[in-house]
């Protein structure tokens, strides 16, 4: 497996000189950060990030992400022109010798935390989510202050997005995700790219929007898609380790693993969890286990360590941080 880490470009706290300094780090996991979602990337951003990984040492061989436009995750007459510029987008890449490209397809929002900075007793900080704290949210309402995702929007602006996805359910999304990833594997299998799916984080539907990238049968439905080894997972051990339901074993040695996040979480009973330190003892994930699978299983594709904790005051972007 080839061991890399995320790095958010010029403004990123944590530099790909300290990057490179970590034994056995082979590249690094970028995006082209200041065009919106739907827009075609320059080539000169991206023969930039590649530059400045290399000048490192550093391939540049993962992305994370490229957004999907919310046109394409409601089914909107408008989609097929995003989904050309997504198709524009992976030929680029893949030209620049990106290898694999990590997405999402939950609504509106990314991942959700109630809290990028929890103390713990050691002083060190981690991210975690409060299930009571956020169902008490009601974002239509606007005053939402969730940290982790896409704070453009105006209230009104999301107040309308959300109306739109009244009449999107979970069957609805799941014909919208068939019809972008059969309408971009063309352009995956011309530009040598896999994609990686990223696990709804949490793995549930909240504020009245369905997620369905969450659990063993529906990954199943997803791969079986396109039975293709460019669509592939991201299989985020920590995102999925909250429904209870990770089998890395299966997933790798069926292929179908594009990109690995190795997150460590503590799960409580109500859906609530926080995020831990690695070592399988700090949380409810055995990652020594986890880790052993993909070994066994020949995994030969792209892994990161996901979130962990701030510590020795460390400050720098939530869950991103270098130690
Ligand atoms: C959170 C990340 C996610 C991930 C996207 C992929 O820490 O793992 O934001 O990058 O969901 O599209």
């Amino acid at each position: 497996m080839k061991m890399t880490f995320r790095h958010y470009g010029d403004g990123d706290p944590v530099s790909l000189e300290y990057i490179s300094q970590i034994p056995g780090m082979t590249g690094i996991v970028s995006a082209v950060y200041d065009v919106p979602p739907g827009c075609v990337w320059p080539t000169e951003s991206i023969e930039r990030i590649k530059a400045q990984a290399a000048a490192h040492g550093l391939a540049f061989e993962v992305v994370e992400s490229v957004p999907v436009h919310e046109d394409i995750k409601l089914g909107k007459l408008t989609r097929d022109k995003y989904i050309e510029a997504y198709c524009e987008n992976i030929r680029r890449l893949g030209r620049a010798g990106v290898k694999c490209i990590c997405y999402n397809f939950m609504p509106v929002f990314d991942w959700l935390r109630s809290d990028l900075a929890h103390k713990n007793i050691d002083g060190s900080t981690s991210l975690i989510y409060r299930h009571e704290q956020v169902l008490a949210m009601d974002p239509a309402k606007g005053g939402l202050s969730l940290p982790g995702w896409d704070e453009s929007y105006s209230a009104e602006g999301l107040a309308a997005l959300l109306e739109e996805y009244a009449a999107v359910d979970a069957e609805a999304l799941w014909d919208n995700l068939g019809y972008f990833i059969r309408a971009i594997m063309p352009a995956c299998e011309e530009a040598g790219v896999n994609m990686a799916i990223h696990p709804d984080d949490p793995p549930y539907p909240i504020f009245g929007l369905p997620r369905i990238i969450t659990c063993e049968e529906n990954l199943d439905r997803f791969l079986a898609l396109v039975d293709s080894p460019a669509n592939s997972l991201c299989l985020c051990t920590g995102s999925l380790g909250c429904a209870k339901s990770n089998d890395v074993r299966k997933y790798s040695a069926m292929g179908r693993i594009g990109f690995m996040h190795i997150r460590n979480v503590k799960i409580m009973e109500d859906g609530s969890f926080e995020e831990r330190a690695h070592l399988s003892s700090c949380g409810s994930l055995d990652i020594y286990e986890i880790v052993k699978a993909l070994v066994e299983t020949g995994f030969d594709g792209y892994v990161r360590p996901d979130h962990g904790r701030m510590i020795w005051g460390e400050t720098g972007k939530p869950g991103y941080g270098l130690f």
